[in-house]
């Protein structure tokens, strides 16, 4: 059997929820503190899902805010988005949804499969988004959610196996045990 083609996953959300952190700490397992805001840079993973390994491409934007325009190469070969706000900014929140109507329109498509991640959990005393709040905008969106910690590598491994998920479902739709979104 041939091994699975690679699977390009793009990470875009507003600045500072912590897209390149997250990516850091799943690709190379270390929490950056600070980190160069505006590039934009590819990392090379391999994912294990279903017993399978898969090679992922993961490009971790400069971040979109309601000046930057839409980069159109972000609706072209990629296979998943990682979609993340912090549940300190419900700017970033706001962000998201205008991020998701972009890639639709874009790609000219209804749906794409989406993990959207409320990241920045430590920050307890900050928060002002509810889990509720995140997990209502999935079941609206039917994709996946979870909420992470890049500080604390919380539920980040979690995040890129519920991407590959979404993926093959979307590649695979009539495949058992594929159907429903999935929500930790
Ligand atoms: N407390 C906390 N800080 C975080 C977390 N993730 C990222 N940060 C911090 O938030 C800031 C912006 O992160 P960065 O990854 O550069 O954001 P990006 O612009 O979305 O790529 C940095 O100072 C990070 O250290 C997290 O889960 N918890
Ligand atoms: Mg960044």
């Amino acid at each position: 059997m041939s091994a699975p083609k690679p699977r390009t996953i793009a990470v875009l959300g507003s600045r500072a929820v912590g897209k390149s952190t997250l990516t850091i700490q799943f690709v190379e397992n270390h929490f950056v503190d600070s980190y160069y805001p505006t590039i934009e840079n590819t990392f090379n993973k391999v994912i294990r899902y279903r017993g399978q390994e898969i090679a992922a491409e993961i490009i971790d934007t400069a971040g979109q805010d309601e000046y930057s325009i839409f980069n159109e190469t972000h609706a072209v070969g990629i296979h998943g988005y990682v979609l993340v706000y912090s549940i300190t900014s419900r700017q970033s929140f706001e962000m998201i949804k205008i991020i998701r109507d972009k890639i639709l329109l874009h790609t000219g498509t209804e749906s794409v499969p989406i993990v959207l991640v409320g990241n920045k959990t430590d920050l307890h005393m900050q928060r002002t988004l509810s889990p509720d709040e995140g997990k209502e905008l999935a079941t609206q969106w039917k994709c996946a959610w979870t909420e992470a910690s890049a500080k604390h590598n919380e539920n980040i491994t979690r995040i890129f196996e519920l991407m590959i998920s979404e993926i093959e479902k979307n590649l695979n739709p009539h495949e058992d045990g594929n159907n429903g979104c999935v929500i930790i």
